[in-house]
């Protein structure tokens, strides 16, 4: 067979150890499997289903093999192995399904289970969430293999997650496409006619190849847009046909070389006219939320804040700028500041509409909530924002139309150095002290704020359920020495580790889950603290007990994976969100909420009877140790934790925690 291809990148040579006879080529079969495989030529009628085995299969299946078979190969499912492991993918977390067998196969006997290494998952939703959370700490991508139709459905909410969240995952669902070839019974049920419509309207791109140069494209082509900002889900749908046969006599396949694509930047003069009124601007604040999508972004966010010695609020998508630094403002002090400002710059915002305007849903008289702007009039407004160039119409993840005065459809951290050295050039000389004594007044409120946060946190310091602010003060004085990454989500613990620690780095805080689908922290911490591993990181979670019970399965697969992280349970009993909702809807009708035999209104709570987190984790062989109620058991338990993840194990630790 003719092998001509013009990849000059580093992968396993198809033939290699395979002795060649002629123009007749064959791969290296597993011992044993020629019995499995029919011979050469020989024309095998497809069976319906699996037979029970012949007595030579169940031989050589169960007995000791006399000679290596030579198979019928080369298979396409291992040129599908040659294409993806050019795209350096260390990782396949996936849950085994037919429609993708003979890639699986492929994978794990002529790929060597490396680059990608398959990780057993228990639920699809889990795999692409543990993608999720992996490339915000690697910055590379994950392939996750689903099952057909119902795979697909499973991984649908991590996908949207990803989507939202602007995450590159690549998924590649098995589907038994040929009607007339295919099995009849359960692949029929589990193949459709298109099995990306499940998941086009929250994916960047899909394809449907028929042929192998075709996957070999499209998977190229997948990696290259998922990886062009802005960032997101792609998804190839691959015919169970296609992966089975062997290759054609004299195929001549190539793989396409991977380059990256360089990201969108701002038009150059949207750029000069954002950087003249932030140079003009009295009060300039800069907002951002997934403006650094690499630890250079962070760098670059400081010398635009330092050159403006404007305001940072950080709303968190990821980490964008040290919490260190004094131009770092949050909370109430950050609204005010946006009050104040005469030019506000959003960057990679996902909401530049309740950036500037306030939305109060308790409100007398207001069914549909009141609204109210935030800003002075004749603010004038700038963006920058990939995702102007990523949206779809039907889910609307693109929130409230806000006017904005300039608007770049581009990547902020590809736009930033041109706009720091504009800003720098359009500041004129007498601005210079001006700039100068805002940053001081900045610096002086950031030391103010500092007490004031750490005040809020004292209080109900010894309350039993514990306090959120005890809980995290407590896990972060075990850590505080260690290399730590935060890969959980303060979101429902009112945000007290980002309020008080000393997040600097890009994996000191991941953000969240982008479509606030719950049970996506587990399994995005799980990936998250794969991709620290290596790096030998400590990775610390915080997760709620509603997230948690979707799909606690995840914790079996880092255990089995032996993947290191602690987690510490914010068991509020309850979906706290929710008693949330129900009680200001209740109060606003003036009737008491029903609680039934329940600690919240009827449908929100997770008590009566109490979950046994640890008991729960250690039965899928984690260290586990609670419920901890008083919060004076909380170090000594904790310290035994932390020496269990820094022996190369999962620990959780179940925590009983105050609603918010
Ligand atoms: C998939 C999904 N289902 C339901 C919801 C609605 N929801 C939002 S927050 C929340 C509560 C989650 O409970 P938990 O994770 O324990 O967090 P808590 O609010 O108690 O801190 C729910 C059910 C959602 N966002 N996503
Ligand atoms: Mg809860």
């Amino acid at each position: 067979m003719a092998q001509k291809r013009d990849v000059k990148v580093d992968r396993r040579k198809f033939l290699a150890g395979v002795a060649v006879a002629g123009a007749a080529t064959a791969v290296a079969t597993p011992e044993g499997a020629q019995a499995a495989t029919p011979s050469a030529g020989v024309e095998t009628p497809r069976a319906p289903s699996a037979l029970p085995p012949s007595a030579k299969v169940a031989s050589a299946e169960t007995g000791t093999p006399k000679a290596v078979a030579k198979g019928n190969g080369p298979f396409a499912s291992d040129f599908m192995v040659d294409v993806i492991k050019t795209l350096n993918i260390d990782y396949l977390p996936s849950n085994p399904a037919s429609s993708f067998r003979a890639l699986h196969e492929s994978l794990i006997n002529y790929g060597g289970n490396k680059k990608p290494e398959f990780l057993t998952c228990t639920h699809e939703e889990s795999a692409v969430a543990m993608g999720h959370g992996y490339f915000k700490i690697a910055g590379k991508p994950l392939l996750t293999l689903c099952h057909g139709t119902v795979g697909l459905q499973h991984a649908s909410m991590a996908v949207y997650n990803a989507w939202c969240d602007r995450v590159p995952v690549i998924i590649v669902g098995g589907n038994d496409l040929d009607a007339s070839k295919r099995p009849p019974g359960v692949p029929t049920f589990h193949s459709a006619q298109d099995i990306n419509a499940l998941v086009r309207d929250f994916t960047k791109w899909d394809d449907t190849p028929v042929s192998l140069q075709h996957f070999a494209q499209s998977m190229v082509r997948a990696y290259k847009i998922a990886m062009t900002p802005p960032y997101g889900p792609v998804a190839i749908s691959l015919d169970a046909g296609l992966q089975q046969e062997p290759m054609k006599n004299g195929e001549t396949l190539y793989i396409p070389r991977l380059v990256p694509t360089s990201p969108p930047q701002g038009d150059s003069g949207a750029v000069r006219e954002a950087a003249k009124l932030l140079a003009g601007a009295e009060n300039p604040v800069i907002v951002v939320d997934r403006a650094a999508r690499t630890p250079n972004g962070i760098r670059l966010l400081v010398q635009l804040a330092e050159a403006l010695q404007a305001p940072v609020f950080d709303q968190g998508g990821r980490m964008n700028f040290p919490k260190t630094h004094y131009l770092s403002v949050s909370g109430p002090r950050a609204q005010a500041l946006i009050g104040r400002a005469d030019v506000i710059i959003g960057m990679e915002l996902s909401d530049f509409w309740a950036t500037v305007n306030a939305w109060i849903d308790n409100e007398d008289n207001h069914l549909h909530g009141k609204n109210e702007s935030r800003i002075k009039d004749g603010t004038k407004l700038i963006s920058i924002s990939s995702v102007d160039l990523n949206t779809k119409a039907n889910y609307q993840d693109f929130q409230r139309f806000q006017v904005v005065d300039v608007q770049m459809a581009a990547d902020a951290e590809a736009t930033l150095p041109a706009l720091i050295e504009a800003v720098k050039a359009a500041i004129p000389a007498s601005s210079k002290a001006a700039i100068e004594k805002r940053g001081e007044t900045l610096k002086k409120a950031y030391a103010d704020a500092r007490v004031r946060t750490k005040e809020a946190a004292a209080v109900a310091w010894d309350v039993s359920p514990i306090s959120t602010a005890r809980l995290t003060m407590e896990v972060w004085a075990q850590i505080k020495d260690l290399d730590w990454s935060f890969i959980g989500s303060d979101r429902q613990m009112s945000n007290w580790a980002s309020r008080l620690w000393p997040m600097e780095k890009h994996y000191h805080h991941l953000g969240a889950s982008g479509g606030y689908g719950v049970g996506y922290n587990i399994p995005a911490a799980v990936g998250a603290a794969l991709a620290n591993r290596e790096h030998g990181r400590f990775s610390i979670n915080f997760n709620p007990d509603g997230d948690m019970m979707y799909a606690p399965g995840v914790l079996w697969t880092a255990a089995h994976h032996r993947i290191p992280f602690l987690t510490v349970m914010h068991n509020n009993r309850g979906y706290h969100q929710e008693v949330m909702h129900v009680q200001r809807l209740s109060n606003r009708r003036d009737r008491v909420a029903s609680l039934g035999k329940t600690i919240g209104p009827i449908g929100t709570s997770i008590d009566n009877p109490d979950i046994d987190y640890a008991k729960l984790a250690a039965s899928m062989g984690l260290w586990s140790a609670g419920p901890i109620k008083d919060p004076v058991e909380l170090a000594p338990t904790l310290k035994r934790a932390v020496e269990v993840v820094k022996s190369g194990q999962p620990a959780l630790v179940d925590v009983w925690t105050q609603p918010r």
